[in-house]
């Protein structure tokens, strides 16, 4: 029987940077490495729960732990209550606020200790939660490679059975964005969906514009065509076009996604893990996604997403990245374009020890 009171013993923090077999292009910037924060949280019944945190650029890298290690007198001694933690930390920081490197670093620990809760309990996420694997489908990730770096990207992961595929747009003019949606549609056939995602780059008007082209390419979605958190702006975007909007990866929490839902500015929603506060974040953002019947996907951390997805009612697609796969002993794998969550217990965020020592920082 499992211990009823398990308590934390100890917060150990590492930095790495994992580069990218391939820079992921967009148009608001490149992504050439992962500099990631790694979270372990030992309790006293000897589990060890561990998480991510990805700070997007090495500048982030180090406040980030350091942030995050000083967390630790507020967790050490500490039940291993993951939503009870959570709710105590964000009040904590209140005044100075929980977005940002803040929020990161909290939704770092709060991945953590779900992770112990669940290894604790010999469980995977989903049991922990109550739920039961379920097939996620994937798609896969095309950078900002022009017409025929995109095409021959899209068609690897069609070839590789992912039925869909989400490819970086926002060139110079409309005419090459068309040139590279067409050049990936004649690579994957009628069969494979397309996704696209300009990274915030244009502004109401300008997306207005190029969309109302792009309105009879049959994508998808059309990914956070303007600034984030414009809600308006990408409500008056909704309006105009047809194609349906896609936002989340950059929502601090899930007021941020209520906000988007007040406003209509996002038919589907796809909030990332860190950003919208760990798993206990995720899950208060599957209800409200439930309760206004809006698919959500995820953004990254794919082990983790794949098991949040499979609990959530309204799942949509899992973004699928290999990105980290080099530090994690097991990374998701993914099976004709699905995700197979074949994990015993926990996340599914383990190390390879092995390659951290390698890229440690
Ligand atoms: C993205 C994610 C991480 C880094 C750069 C861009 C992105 C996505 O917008 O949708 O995956
Ligand atoms: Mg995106």
């Amino acid at each position: 029987m499992p211990n009823s009171t398990i308590t934390i013993r100890e917060l150990r923090v590492r930095t790495v940077c994992v580069p990218m077999q391939h820079p992921h292009r967009t148009a608001s910037g490149v992504v050439s490495e992962s500099p990631l924060v790694l979270t372990d949280v030992v309790t006293d019944d000897g589990t060890i729960g561990h998480s991510i945190t990805f700070t997007y650029t090495r500048a982030a890298l180090k406040p980030t732990a350091d942030f995050l290690a000083s967390l630790s007198p507020f967790i050490v001694d500490q039940a291993l209550a993951p939503r009870e933690i959570s709710r105590s930390l964000a009040s904590r920081f209140c005044l100075l606020g929980t977005q940002g490197l803040v929020g990161m670093a909290l939704a770092g620990v709060d991945m953590a200790l779900w992770d112990a809760m669940a290894r604790s309990h010999q469980l995977s996420l989903v049991q922990l939660l109550g739920g039961m694997n379920k097939p996620i489908p994937a798609y896969g990730a095309v950078g900002y490679d022009g017409v025929k770096g995109s095409a021959k990207t899209a068609e690897t992961w069609a070839k590789a059975g992912f039925k869909a595929i989400k490819a970086k747009i926002g060139y110079a003019t409309v005419d090459e964005d068309l040139a590279v949606i067409r050049a990936m549609r004649s690579a994957v056939g009628d069969n494979v969906s397309i996704m696209v995602d300009y990274n915030q780059s244009l502004t109401p008007q300008q997306a207005i514009n190029r969309l109302r082209v792009l309105d009879r390419e049959g994508l998808y979605w059309v990914e956070e065509p303007t600034l984030a958190h414009d809600y308006l702006g990408h409500a008056q975007i909704a309006r105009e076009i047809n194609t349906p909007i896609q936002c989340g990866e950059n929502w601090w929490g899930t007021l941020d996604m209520q906000h988007a839902i007040d406003a209509s500015a996002s038919d589907f929603m796809m909030p990332d893990v860190m950003k919208i506060g760990g798993v206990s974040g995720w899950l208060g953002a599957a209800e409200l996604a439930q309760t206004r019947g809006i698919m959500l996907s995820s953004h990254l951390w794919p082990e983790v997403s794949a098991q949040l997805l499979s609990v959530t009612p309204t799942a949509h697609w899992l973004e699928y990245a290999d990105w980290w796969n080099p530090i994690v002993a097991k990374p998701l794998v993914i099976d004709n374009g699905v995700a197979s969550i074949d994990r015993k217990f926990g996340t599914g965020v383990e190390w390879n020890e092995s390659a951290v020592e390698k890229f440690i920082v």
